[in-house]
């Protein structure tokens, strides 16, 4: 049995590296990136698509999507106007940094300001393997319950900022927002949360802001500043 140990922790090293040297590619061009992590239909796209409307002429964005198939998701970021990339990972139920460095072989990182990567639905893999962007971000929504930051702490921990999407439906859903917002606190104190409804646009404004707050502030910087 611990034979299997080191294995697990070189594969993890293995990516870490790669995902270093992701990093050292994106800031060369400039570049500030963040990872969408969710789970499934939480609104990763729906959110990316109202962030490239909200921000068009003031930042140039690209779109890397992973997914298990179909690059409907990258089709949609592409209609609303980014410069959209698809990664069909073929079963495995989130990107890594090898993954990500193909998808970067084939954008033109000289072309945009900000690269937004969906991960692949999923409150597990994803936030096992760091991919060289500089923030996390996760996404959770209403219709999933708020105990989530209970039950998938792994996710919570790891992120750099919290959207609460879908606030429209907070009346028809039995969700307890100080509960949860506590889950959160206590995994990851004092992590910045957006609670938004992508379909009524309320909430929007202040995680645009944000968003675009952080891409100045490091593009303006020598070197970037990064949150692993
Ligand atoms: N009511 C409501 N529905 C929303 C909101 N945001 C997204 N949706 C809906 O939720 C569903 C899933 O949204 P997506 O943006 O595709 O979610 P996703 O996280 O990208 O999904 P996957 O990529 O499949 O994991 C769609 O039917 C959206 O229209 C919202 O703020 N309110
Ligand atoms: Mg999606």
């Amino acid at each position: 049995m611990p034979q299997k140990i080191p294995i697990v922790e070189s594969i993890l090293s293995a990516n870490d590296r790669l995902a270093e040297e992701n990093r050292a590619r994106i800031e060369a061009a400039g570049v500030f990136a963040i990872n969408i992590m969710a789970s499934p239909g939480a609104g990763k796209t729906s959110l990316i698509e109202q962030t490239v409307l909200a921000l068009h002429g003031k930042l140039r964005i690209g779109m890397i999507n992973g997914d298990i198939a179909t690059s409907l998701d990258a089709d949609r970021a592409a209609a609303a106007g980014a410069t959209a990339l698809q990664v069909n990972t073929g079963g495995e139920c989130h990107l890594d940094a090898v993954m990500l460095r193909d998808a970067l072989a084939r954008l033109d990182l000289g072309a945009i300001d900000l690269l937004i990567v969906e991960n692949v639905g999923n409150l597990v893999c994803p936030a096992g393997f760091a991919l060289g962007t500089h923030r996390n971000v996760l996404v959770a929504s209403i219709p999933e319950g708020d105990d989530k930051p209970y039950k998938y702490p792994g996710m919570y921990r790891g992120v750099q900022a919290v959207v609460i999407n879908k606030i429209d439906l907070l009346p028809y859903a039995d969700f307890r927002m100080d509960i949860f917002k506590k889950g959160i606190e206590a995994l990851n104190p004092g992590v910045v949360q957006f609670p938004l409804s992508c379909r009524s646009g309320e909430g929007l404004e202040a995680w645009l802001d944000w968003l675009a707050g952080q891409v100045n502030t490091a593009t303006s910087k020598d070197g970037m500043e990064v949150n692993k």
